[in-house]
């Protein structure tokens, strides 16, 4: 797939929010400062589109991008971010979980983990929670400049075990820095987004 456009479409907190009409979305999920909005910025090959940081908790909304005018990427805030209040954390969460429970256009989501260290507890409790929504979902290992060949043949493992990842969920390495896994991702949201078979189903309460 090739990106040709991408622009900013707008920040939410919560669903009445939401960019109307119905292209369908992508997701990116993880830690804070785990690099999903480094990593939307390199999909797209435009580094200032998602506002990054080195200091965790920069992005606190939920951020819309439509890509040639065919798609939308979503940038979720980052969970596991000590240094907020416990009521903002909260507020966080649900917004998350809001998105990702009732938003019928959502077609598939990234789950983002650092490829150095050992999923935490919120990374499995989220990775969870994809599955028992059976959302389409991708876990993409960030950062992946950072380690060895060798390193990342271990870390893999690890990761694997630890979640532990479903035989029918992939395991990506990416780095924002080298492009690395750019290409295996625009793979998956092409199939995701072509996919008129929905294959989840939004529960309604
Ligand atoms: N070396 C390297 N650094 C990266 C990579 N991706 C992100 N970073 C760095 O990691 C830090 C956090 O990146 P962000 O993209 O802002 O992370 P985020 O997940 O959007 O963070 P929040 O918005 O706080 O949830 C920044 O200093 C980035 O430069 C990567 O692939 N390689
Ligand atoms: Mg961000």
């Amino acid at each position: 797939m090739k990106i040709v456009a991408a622009e900013f479409l707008t920040s939410a907190v919560n669903p009445g929010g939401y960019p109307p009409g119905n292209l369908p979305e992508v997701a990116f999920v993880g830690r804070s400062n785990v690099g999903k909005s480094s990593l939307i910025n390199r999909l797209v090959n435009r580094k200032g589109l998602a506002r990054t940081s080195s200091t965790p908790g920069r992005t606190q909304l939920i951020n819309f991008f439509k890509i040639n005018d065919q798609f939308v990427m979503v940038d979720l805030p980052g969970y596991g971010y000590a240094r907020v209040p416990d009521e903002v954390r909260a507020k966080w969460g649900k917004m998350i979980e809001g998105y990702l429970k009732n938003r019928e256009p959502l077609k598939g989501v990234f789950l983002l983990l650092d490829c150095r260290h050992t999923p935490t507890s919120q990374d499995k409790q989220m990775y969870g929670w994809l599955l028992h929504y059976r959302l389409p979902t991708v876990v993409v290992a960030t950062k992946i400049d950072k380690i060895s060949n060798n390193q990342w043949a271990r870390q893999q493992a690890v990761i694997k075990k630890s979640l532990p990842l479903a035989p029918e969920h992939q395991l990506i390495p990416f780095s924002a820095e080298t492009g690395r896994g750019r290409d295996e991702l625009l793979g998956v949201i092409k199939n995701w987004i072509h996919n008129t078979v929905s294959q989840r189903s939004v529960e309604k309460e």
